[in-house]
């Protein structure tokens, strides 16, 4: 047996981005905390038990869809390649293409340095042959790819419907970002959480079991330790709603007295019932996204969605 190859390349930006980031953030108006900075390793943790709440149908809905059809995506995306995965987690996702499509190289890209590098170590164990080159990087922002065979065809693999994180302008240029990295006629396999009956969706982020609440409120707590904050978190509640126009899930962090926090040196106010506003998750129907796959010079290709209509996988290639 061949000893498994893991080349990890450690990118991460440096803590001064997660001050300078939380402290602009919180200097706005309303204020806001990117949603990037949920997964520290807790915060990883608490995601993962997320996507097996009865409520949050979109992780299992995605694998149903995954394992459906995955030999066609199997073909479009064609063997022998460089495939990147964004925000690869725990790698789970890929488990159910890897074996029939036998990549050159798996290069997944997380920004959780701990968590990339234990679910890389899975990952070899279980796959000895497959060459992987981990890279740990913020992919929402500029990034490369710090390997690239020249020989080989390209694809990647962006699952979980977290391009539903970024606004409509922001999706679309990381969707350009992408296809460049890649080059022409690379093809890219995304899940996009569909829109729907706003009740399942209230549900799927207000869980009765309190996961989503516990995750939202990590937040304070990450930033009360790597940025000597000083958040109580009995101040704040988790609150989460769609919002039609936008058409998006909003999180939030509402104060529920008034106070003062501080952050990095810096004093925060805030009155009773204002907002942190921690996280957006876009909803598209299929039109919408291949619009916006369009716009961002990607073809669409195929579309798989499951029998209710919950969530789809979209198949692009770059032009
Ligand atoms: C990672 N991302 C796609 C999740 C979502 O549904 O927007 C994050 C999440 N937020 C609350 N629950 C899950």
């Amino acid at each position: 047996m061949s000893e498994p190859t893991i080349h990890f390349y450690d990118l991460h930006p440096p803590l001064t981005d997660l001050k300078a980031e939380v402290l602009t953030g919180l200097s706005g108006q309303p204020k806001t905390i990117p949603p990037k900075f949920f997964y520290d390793e807790y915060g990883s943790q608490l995601f993962a038990q997320i996507t097996e709440l009865p409520e949050y149908y979109l992780t299992r809905t995605e694998i149903a869809i995954l394992q459906e059809h995955g030999e066609e995506m199997v073909s479009l995306l064609g063997n022998e390649c460089l495939l990147v995965e964004l925000g690869s987690g725990s790698s789970q996702k890929i488990r159910l293409l890897l074996d029939a499509l036998q990549p050159a190289v798996y290069m997944p890209i997380d920004i959780s340095k701990k968590h990339l590098w234990q679910s890389v170590q899975m990952l070899a164990i279980d796959y000895p042959d497959l060459e992987i080159h981990a890279v740990c990087t913020d992919y929402s922002g500029q990034f490369h790819l710090p390997y690239h065979p020249d020989n080989k065809p390209k694809a990647a693999f962006f699952p979980g419907s977290s391009i539903g994180n970024f606004d409509p302008p922001h999706a679309q240029e990381l969707l350009q970002q992408v296809a460049q990295l890649l080059g022409s006629d690379s093809t890219l396999l995304i899940g996009v959480d569909l829109k729907k009956d706003p009740q399942r969706l209230n549900a799927a982020y207000n869980d009765a079991t309190g996961v989503t609440a516990a995750f939202n409120l990590n937040l304070l707590t990450r930033i009360n330790r790597e940025l000597n904050a000083n958040f109580e978190l009995s101040r704040f509640e988790h609150q989460a709603f769609y919002n039609e126009k936008p058409g998006r899930m909003e999180m939030h962090l509402v104060s529920n007295t008034p106070h003062e926090v501080k952050v990095g040196g810096q004093t925060f106010e805030f009155v009773t019932g204002e907002n942190i506003h921690t996280e957006n998750s876009y909803k598209y129907t299929v039109a919408q996204f291949q619009n916006l796959a369009n716009a961002a010079g990607l073809q669409p290709e195929q579309v798989w969605i499951d029998p209710a209509e919950l969530f789809s996988v979209h198949c692009l290639r770059v032009r």
